[in-house]
């Protein structure tokens, strides 16, 4: 482990950003985060960090968890991120992240968390039986930006309530204990960010979890499942409009549009210039073939890097050395600043 203390360039800020090792990384993933974690390489000093222990808040199966866990690191790499340049890790290799949420555990309010909505949505019904873990997943995300004073948060729409409260968290520290211990992190929205929907079911979002495999489209997909998934995504049977305003009652033609916009780079009015008036059975076709161009090259770089499971791990465990220097001071500091005895120099 390094003891030194890795610093911020000067002027840049930093940002922090986390995705969950909980299988199937999807197009949704890469659009809505992975891409836009690329480009934020060049303006801040990044730190990526795969959340194994915000993934265990509801059970994964071990070996599933390890494949998973490569798998993102591979997918990152893939996409993009370079790991020199970039801080990349898995969260259980650096204990203060679990470290620092207890601690936040006992400053944050019942109140605040009762309010959580992704508690209340990823529960649903079954709430008595769903783990602490999962109620108290926002206070170990606050953990995740504030060990390393992240200055700047991507988040989707629906990471902006946990980022409120992390501020929330960060301010009631400081006020506590009257010390400016941690900035308030900001978000960094993108213009560009795309929330994207099941191919299934325009109201709900692509997600991992989603047991019809046909409702997303892997990162590991090859293009014949590609084209296929595509062909099958619902639709209605009008043809595409040529104005963007008619397709706020058509969810599933608007996803389809918005992913096209978002492969291609383009605005949606682009996209409608060039398929307004024509039909699904046309637009599809041209849709997988963009998929496919942009996916394939980063699925045959996941499937070459994986090959070598241990160049995987090193990578994940230098970056993990990385990050400690960053949060071990900061986590020494926190402990006296709270009145901890002890060896907080070598924390
Ligand atoms: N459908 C989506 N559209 C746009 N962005 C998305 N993200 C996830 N789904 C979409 C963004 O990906 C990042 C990592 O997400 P995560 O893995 O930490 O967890 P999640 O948001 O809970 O993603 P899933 O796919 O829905 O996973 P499960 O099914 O395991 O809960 C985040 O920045 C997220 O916004």
């Amino acid at each position: 482990m390094g003891n030194s203390t890795e610093q911020a360039p000067a002027g840049k800020g930093r940002i922090f950003s986390g995705i969950q090792p909980t299988g199937n990384l999807h197009l949704g993933n890469y659009l809505g985060a992975i891409r836009n974690w690329v480009s934020l390489q060049n303006d801040f000093e990044s730190i990526y960090c795969v959340v194994d222990l915000h993934a265990i808040t509801v059970h994964q199966d071990p070996l599933q968890l390890q494949k998973s866990t490569r798998e993102v690191a591979a997918c990152l790499i893939a996409a993009g991120i370079s790991t020199d340049q970039s801080i990349l890790f898995n969260q259980s290799c650096v204990p203060q992240h679990a470290e620092l949420a207890w601690i936040f555990n006992c400053v944050t309010r019942l109140g605040w968390l009762n309010r959580m909505t992704q508690f209340k949505e990823k529960a649903g019904k079954n709430r008595e039986n769903a783990s602490v873990g999962l109620y108290a997943y926002p206070t170990l995300m606050a953990a995740d930006i504030l060990c390393y004073r992240a200055t700047h948060v991507p988040v989707g729409e629906d990471q902006k309530q946990h980022l409120e409260l992390t501020r929330d968290i960060a301010q009631a520290f400081n006020s506590i204990y009257g010390r400016d211990v941690f900035p308030l992190p900001n978000p960094q929205i993108f213009g560009t960010a795309t929330r994207v929907m099941s191919l299934r079911d325009g109201a709900a979002k692509m997600s991992k979890s989603d047991v019809s495999d046909n409702s997303r489209i892997n990162m590991t997909d090859d293009a014949d499942l590609i084209l296929q998934k595509i062909r099958k995504a619902k639709t209605d049977s009008d043809a595409l409009p040529s104005e963007v305003v008619a397709l706020s009652s058509r969810p599933e033609a608007a996803n389809l549009v918005g992913i096209y916009a978002a492969l291609a780079d383009c605005s949606t009015e682009n996209v409608l210039a060039e398929f307004g008036g024509r039909g699904f059975g046309e637009f599809k076709p041209m849709l997988a073939d963009l998929a496919v161009a942009r996916l394939s090259p980063i699925g045959d770089e996941m499937r070459r890097l994986l090959k070598n499971p241990g160049d995987i791990d090193a990578v994940l465990a230098k970056g993990a050395d990385r990050a400690t220097a960053i949060a071990r001071p900061l986590l020494a500091q926190v402990h006296d600043v709270i009145g901890f005895l002890g060896k907080s120099t070598d924390h």
